[in-house]
């Protein structure tokens, strides 16, 4: 039988790995209003907003944003925190937030921890959630087509070295520049000027599960052979179906199955590029590390938004470990509040190390035994190194 420590272990050297965390919406402190933190802005993320509207059928989405932040919190609250118990992961993630800062998550009221967070600035919160959640870099989504995120780039944008910037696509090809021209040669030329200025780690952009290698002239055409100019990955982030209902606003996005071909013919054309990628739909993950052995330059990542729960994080990290050894990037926290960081991490450790363990106990079994420093650097390949390496920084 494999030493039953191999689990423990391993847990507790994943819980001394800093983190590289690849996909956020978390800023730096610079971005002000941008930056959403406190107990108000944890009980509004819109996973929650979700999760309330089922089990408060005569609140429409309509009905539930007109109310105040303050407002939409409390019944939040109450439907989802006192008159239930919290077992989703969303829920979850909240009990998790208030018990790592310290508050007893059954007894605690919601108005004791409005006055904790009064207390605090968002300096020191970042501070201290970095240091509870052990997460040494946050890779930000940078849009300059958001008129408030715009306005900072154009004027008081302070480089934070704890928070790394990535060029998001989403907008600038559906709406072209700032004069809205759509052309490859506008597309390319803008591309450009916000490498230039934003210095990103690496171009980003979201895809429906419809998305075809057909029709992608501007990633083609324009934004590939800008990555490779400036020697910069492309993430692309598939299967997402945007507004499925709209009155649910940023909680009204739902899942879609791609065709996962559709990328197989793009690392096709594009050898010389790096690949990041993550999917929406749990099946597409597999395909995705299929395709993983067959294309060096394609590094899967994390377990993006709907997958991003713990049964199907074992599942996905299970068979990425069964399929490419280390040499992928398990999880990022795709962290919207900075208190996330707290939650999602602290669940996807101990997932991430449990799975690892359990390769470990497979190796025991046929007399191979790990030792702590393999086990080190096997996380620190999977927590930071991987990200760092594929990037190019350090
Ligand atoms: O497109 C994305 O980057 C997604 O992560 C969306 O922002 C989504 O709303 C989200 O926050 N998922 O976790
Ligand atoms: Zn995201």
């Amino acid at each position: 039988m494999p030493p039953s420590n191999l689990r423990e272990r391993t847990y507790k050297i994943a819980c001394e790995i800093p983190v590289f965390d690849l996909h956020t919406h978390l800023v730096a402190p610079c971005f002000g209003t941008l930056n959403l933190w406190g107990i108000d802005e944890i009980l509004t993320y819109h996973y929650l907003i979700a999760e309330f509207l089922r089990v408060r059928p005569d609140v429409s989405g309509d009905d539930f944003y007109s109310w105040s932040k303050s407002k939409q919190a409390d019944e939040i609250w109450v439907a989802l925190f006192v008159e239930r118990t919290p077992v989703s992961e969303a829920q979850a993630g909240v009990v998790t937030i208030i018990h790592q800062l310290g508050f007893d998550p059954e007894a605690v009221t919601l108005e004791e921890l409005r006055a904790h967070f009064r207390g605090l600035t968002p300096e020191e919160q970042i501070d201290r959630v970095l240091q509870i959640s052990g997460v040494s870099k946050v890779v930000m989504t940078n849009d300059p087509k958001d008129p408030v995120e715009r306005a900072i780039w154009d004027g008081g944008y302070v480089a934070d070295p704890r928070f790394l910037t990535v060029l998001r696509l989403d907008q600038i090809l559906a709406t072209g520049n700032d004069q809205g021209d759509r052309s490859v040669e506008a597309i390319r030329s803008y591309l450009g000027v916000w490498i230039e200025r934003m210095k990103p780690v690496y171009v980003a952009i979201s895809l429906p599960e419809t998305w075809t290698f057909a029709e992608a002239t501007l990633i083609r055409e324009a934004v590939l052979p800008a990555c490779r100019e400036h020697d910069l990955p492309f993430a692309m982030m598939i299967g997402v179906r945007r507004g499925v209902n709209p009155s649910l606003r940023g909680a009204g996005d739902g899942s879609g199955l791609a065709d996962l071909t559709q990328l197989e013919l793009l690392l096709q054309e594009h050898l010389a590029n790096k690949f990041l990628v993550t999917t929406l739909a749990k099946e597409n993950a597999h395909t995705l590390a299929v395709m993983a052995r067959k294309f060096s330059n394609l590094m899967p990542f994390g377990c993006w938004w709907f997958v991003n729960n713990p049964s199907i994080i074992a599942e996905i990290t299970d068979f990425r470990l069964e399929m490419l050894g280390t040499s992928f990037i398990p999880q990022h926290s795709d962290a919207r509040v900075l208190e996330h960081l707290i939650y999602k991490w602290d669940h996807s450790r101990r997932i991430i190390s449990k799975r690892l363990a359990k390769r470990y106990e497979a190796l025991d079994i046929s007399g191979y035994a790990v030792t702590d420093d393999q086990i080190r650097d096997d996380l620190a390949r999977l927590l930071h190194r991987n990200a760092e390496e594929f990037l190019g920084v350090s």
